[in-house]
């Protein structure tokens, strides 16, 4: 694997690739040069045909405390906008591959927004979400305003967002911000992410990349347009010799061997 300052990566099963940020001093604060590796990492991984799922963690302590407000705090308008400070920061959010979060302590301002941009979350017990940017004069900048308003609802954002008070694993699955929160002890959360990812590595993977992108677009699309969508992707995939093979090995009573094609 490549060497990295900031992040480490890992293959910890087949299919599966694990990105781990690692700037423990400052808790994982996610800075220019972390982000610039984690978007080569992840697009490394995208390109990458032995890789089906992606996990993202942090440390036992951190997942991410937030944007590093030492990089931030000197910056000015002109230099923030003609540099469209954050705009690579969500380059995730494009790739085809599930992206699982394996989120232990804090998730904290763009970590808890970094959480958000992938496709599932899972909890530690131990995991801290929250907003606290209205804390230090601003508001969140990677997404947080509009994709927890998409997933909790106007009344809980405008809360979290306007007193900067952080909210418990607990209190994320409730709210359907997380998947779920898996059981106590180190290491829990990211050897069920890898689980997890294992699972769908173990699927077609032009399926698997279709299924993504159709629930993406119900964040996107109107219902109508969003159905339509589905069941046009949903058709495409009677191209592949993944459904051929999936089907035929359903009625044969044996079990499937993809081809990824
Ligand atoms: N930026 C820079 N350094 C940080 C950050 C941060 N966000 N968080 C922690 N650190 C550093 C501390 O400065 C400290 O460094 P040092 O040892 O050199 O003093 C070290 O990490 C350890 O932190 P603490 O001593 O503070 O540890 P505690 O256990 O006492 O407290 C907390 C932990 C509560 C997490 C505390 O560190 C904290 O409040 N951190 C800041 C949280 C915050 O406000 N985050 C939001 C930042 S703004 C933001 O994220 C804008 C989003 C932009 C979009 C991003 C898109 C993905």
């Amino acid at each position: 694997e490549k060497q990295y300052e900031f992040i480490l990566t890992s293959r910890p099963a087949d299919g599966v690739g694990l990105i781990t940020l690692n700037r423990p001093k400052a808790l994982n604060a996610l800075s220019t040069p972390l982000f610039t590796e984690l978007n080569d990492a992840v697009k490394a991984f995208d390109d990458d045909d032995g890789v089906r799922a992606v996990v993202l963690t942090g440390s036992e302590r951190a997942f991410a405390a937030g944007a590093d407000i030492k990089e931030m705090k000197d910056k000015q308008f002109a230099e923030v906008f003609k540099g469209k400070f954050l705009e690579s920061w969500s380059l995730l959010t494009t790739v085809r591959k599930p992206i699982i979060a394996a989120v232990s302590g804090y998730a904290l301002g763009g970590g808890c927004e970094l959480a958000l941009m992938c496709d599932i979350i899972l909890a530690s017990p131990t995991a801290v979400f929250g907003q606290p940017e209205i804390s230090i004069g601003v508001i969140p900048g990677g997404g947080g305003t509009q994709r927890l308003a998409h997933a909790i609802g106007k009344s809980r954002t405008m809360e979290l967002v306007l007193t900067g008070r952080n909210f418990s694993a607990q209190e994320a699955a409730e709210w359907g911000v997380v998947s779920r929160v898996v059981g106590e002890g180190e290491g829990v959360v990211l050897k069920e992410a890898i689980e997890l990812a294992q699972v769908i590595a173990s699927k077609s993977a032009i399926a698997v990349q279709a299924g993504k992108e159709a629930v993406n677009a119900a964040y996107e699309h109107t219902l109508n347009e969003g159905l339509r969508y589905e069941r046009r992707v949903f058709h495409s995939l009677f191209a592949t010799k993944d459904q051929k093979e999936g089907m035929a090995a359903f009625a044969e009573k044996r079990k499937p061997t993809w081809s990824h094609s």
